[in-house]
């Protein structure tokens, strides 16, 4: 059918998805599945009604400069919306939604999971085990810190952030907060969690900070090298947001020195590639940005940009808009 709308997906989605697209659209799959380059992207979005990117696609204003005047959403199959230049596609009336919300719980509990394997050198252990290292059980080996009673900082206090923070109560960690706008008193109250509105003053009585705020141009290097050395020489990182929220050298840096304890990160500033570094240290555990990738997660992710094509497509307001504002 002429009339249905062209829909260019960027990277292999679930199949259940794919099949979806392709009933209700007339769509264009990347069945290599490898990024599209900067040429490939101008292309799609010159042919493109619909464009469904991911984070691996840098739509930046050259990018949407090759869109005509065809292309009329984004529909980002992710939450993070920072590799989308937002002034440019504003700039050119193009719409653009997320997948907020479905992806909440899982990357919480990857979160979570890093808060506990820094510690607990969960890592460090399994790759002595694997290599034939272990020589058996002493009192003294692989001895790491506790969780319990620790005071955990979580930076934006979004839908992440407290679905971090109700794991991490259950875990008996107290929990504070640095935010833009403070919550409402009942929400904290009810979350028993603590405002700091200085980030600094946070940072210096933390023994765990996690990163779980957008990346934005206010947030961009917010962790810079000064903000780090805030940190006490006990306290470590998590990041599960996104890699340019940290200045990742710094942190590499400061961790070599024992000025910050260790990291857990599961995002880069440049992936895939990983500043080496980190991949020297001990007390890092480097994840693959896999925050989201439950099964349940992406193709509920899928649905979500389903729904969001279709109710603009039938000129109804997407549910999940971030643009217009
Ligand atoms: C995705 C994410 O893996 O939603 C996000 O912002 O970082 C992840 O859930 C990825 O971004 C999909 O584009």
């Amino acid at each position: 059918n002429k009339n249905r709308p062209k829909v260019v997906v960027t990277r292999k989605l679930p199949d259940s998805i794919e099949t979806r697209m392709a009933e209700l659209f007339n769509v264009t799959l990347n069945l290599a599945d490898t990024p599209l380059t900067q040429d490939e992207l101008k292309a799609a979005v010159a042919e493109a009604d619909v464009l469904v990117p991911t984070v691996t696609d840098t739509i930046d204003s050259d990018v949407l400069a090759a869109a005509g005047k065809k292309l009329k959403l984004i529909a980002n199959f992710g939450a993070g919306v920072d590799h989308i230049d937002l002034a440019a596609a504003h700039e050119k009336g193009i719409t653009v939604t997320n997948t907020p919300g479905v992806l909440t719980e899982d990357t919480a509990d990857l979160a979570m999971a890093l808060i506990l394997s820094v510690p607990r050198r969960l890592f460090e252990g399994e790759k002595i085990l694997r290599s034939g290292d272990w020589t058996g059980w002493t009192p003294t080996f692989l001895m790491g810190h506790r969780i319990q009673g620790k005071r955990l900082g979580i930076i934006g206090m979004g839908r992440i952030g407290r679905a971090v923070a109700r794991r991490a109560k259950a875990f008996n960690m107290s929990i504070h907060y640095h935010k833009r706008t403070r919550l409402p008193e009942q929400v904290e109250d009810e979350m028993e969690a603590t405002y700091w509105e200085d980030l600094d003053q946070m940072l210096a009585r933390m023994d765990f900070v996690s990163v779980n705020c957008p990346l934005t141009d206010e947030t961009y290097k917010l962790l810079d090298r000064n903000r780090l050395k805030k940190l006490q020489p006990h306290a470590v990182i998590i990041n599960t947001a996104r890699g340019g929220i940290v200045d990742e050298e710094a942190l590499a840096d400061l961790i070599e020195v024992g000025r910050i304890a260790g990291a857990g990160l599961d995002v880069f500033e440049e992936e895939p590639t990983i500043n080496p570094k980190l991949l020297e240290l001990d007390n890092v555990v480097l994840l693959p940005h896999m925050g989201s990738a439950t099964i349940e997660g992406r193709v509920a992710m899928g649905e979500k940009v389903l729904i969001n094509i279709r109710t603009f497509v039938d000129k109804h307001r997407p549910p999940d808009r971030v643009l217009p504002f």
